[in-house]
């Protein structure tokens, strides 16, 4: 509660884009109370932010849960502050109990997890497993032409330490499953075992400026047009592969925007979804072809960007029977579950054994302002974390 009053939205949720000042404020705010708990705070030179609290061995590697603090612009007050704030509580605790681990653990705040400012998302997760490179993430440029680099040095976070290159013990996340599932079917937690496949796409359509008035309908070349069809043919994709394809059309911007003018120019995002990876390159298939055609149709011409892709995930086992164990002892209910959403542990699965716990939100709702979660929910979840962290860091 407290740290949404950082980039507060206007109906209730959280405003907080990646390397805004609400970011930085929101940032500098988890460093003080990470300082507060005994922790050393280090930045790599992405932003990845490491609350790292000493153990017995500070030469082993650490046992790290993490998350992110960037939202969406209408977003939630939960997605991803949960299971950094969680990490916090887990470090409070053992402070508390006075519990020693053999390895240090660390809690981190990972840069853009969500990509709604700078594109593709999860770049600090992604930069620390050896996806991207420094000048790839620092070259990210937002709607406005602001560039990630710059960005990072004027809010003070842009560190010195080498992005990744670190063994880990284990990364632990607990989320918000952001769907329905738990709620409905009265789970109180949520052993994730996958995460589905995702592919996001950049679409320029280049069609012809002309005059509304004058221009007849059958020499038109309107990109509008044929973004509409194409907005259709997403969505009718996916749900051709449902229930559990997924397609969404979520930013469209018309150039040059002029209620009297011909739009000439397009630029979409699409982006697809499913625990497949066979059946999203099927996906992606159906619509070139519909694209093509589209194309035809209506005398445009069309240019398909692939901006992010990545296979579906299997999360590592030992972490996965560990979470599931933790449950167990608690007395929590709990079901295998695949993430619909994508996460920072995504990444981080492809260079340490990684497990993600998931708690109900309130309807499904995530990406929304009225995101909402009971707090026996989050209890249990940082119960689980907490018990999880403690079997790979060892006492
Ligand atoms: O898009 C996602 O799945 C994540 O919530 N950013
Ligand atoms: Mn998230
Ligand atoms: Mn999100």
């Amino acid at each position: 509660m407290e740290i949404a009053k950082i980039g507060a939205g206007a109906n209730g949720g959280s405003n907080r884009l990646t390397l805004t000042d609400a970011d930085r404020d929101a940032r500098e705010l988890f460093r003080s109370w990470a300082a507060a708990a005994g922790c050393s705070v280090k930045i790599d030179a992405v932003g990845n932010m490491f609350a790292r609290r000493p153990g017995r061995d500070n030469t082993l590697p650490p046992v790290v849960i993490g998350s992110h603090l960037d939202t969406q612009p209408t977003g939630g007050r939960f997605d991803g502050v949960l299971g950094v704030l969680a990490g916090l509580e887990v470090v409070r605790s053992l402070n508390d109990q006075n519990v020693e681990t053999l390895r240090p653990i660390e809690v981190a705040n990972w840069t853009n997890e969500e990509g709604a400012r700078f594109s593709p998302g999860m770049l600090g997760s992604a930069a620390f497993a050896g996806v991207y490179s420094q000048n790839f993430v620092h070259s990210r440029t937002d709607e406005s032409g602001k560039i990630f680099g710059e960005e990072l040095q004027r809010i003070g976070f842009a560190g010195d330490v080498r992005i990744g290159g670190r063994p880990l013990r284990a990364y632990f996340e607990l989320h918000i499953e952001q769907g329905p599932v738990l709620e409905a079917e009265h789970f109180d937690i949520g052993v994730v075992t996958h995460a589905q496949g995702l592919l996001w796409l950049d679409i320029d359509i280049v069609g012809f400026e002309a005059h509304a008035g004058t221009t007849p309908m059958k020499r038109r070349r309107d990109a509008l047009v044929a973004a509409a069809s194409i907005v259709a043919a997403v969505s009718d994709i996916a749900v051709s592969f449902s229930p559990n394809g997924v397609g969404t059309v979520g930013q469209l911007r018309v150039h040059p925007g002029s209620r009297n003018v011909v739009p000439g120019a397009v630029s979409m995002t699409v982006e697809f979804r499913h625990p497949s990876e066979g059946t999203l390159t099927d996906m992606m298939a159906r619509l070139q072809a519909a694209i093509d055609q589209i194309s035809t149709q209506c005398r445009v011409t069309t240019r398909c960007t692939e901006v992010l892709r990545y296979a579906p995930v299997e999360f590592d086992r030992e972490c996965v029977d560990i979470i599931r164990a933790a449950a167990e002892r608690f007395g929590y209910s709990h079901r295998d579950i695949v993430s619909g959403a994508a996460h920072d542990a995504c990444y981080i699965a492809r260079i340490a054994p990684t497990g993600m716990i998931f708690c109900p939100c309130v309807d499904g709702i995530s990406h929304n302002e009225r995101e909402d979660i009971r707090p026996e929910w989050a209890t249990a979840g940082a119960n689980v974390l907490l018990d999880a962290v403690l079997g790979m860091a060892e006492v």
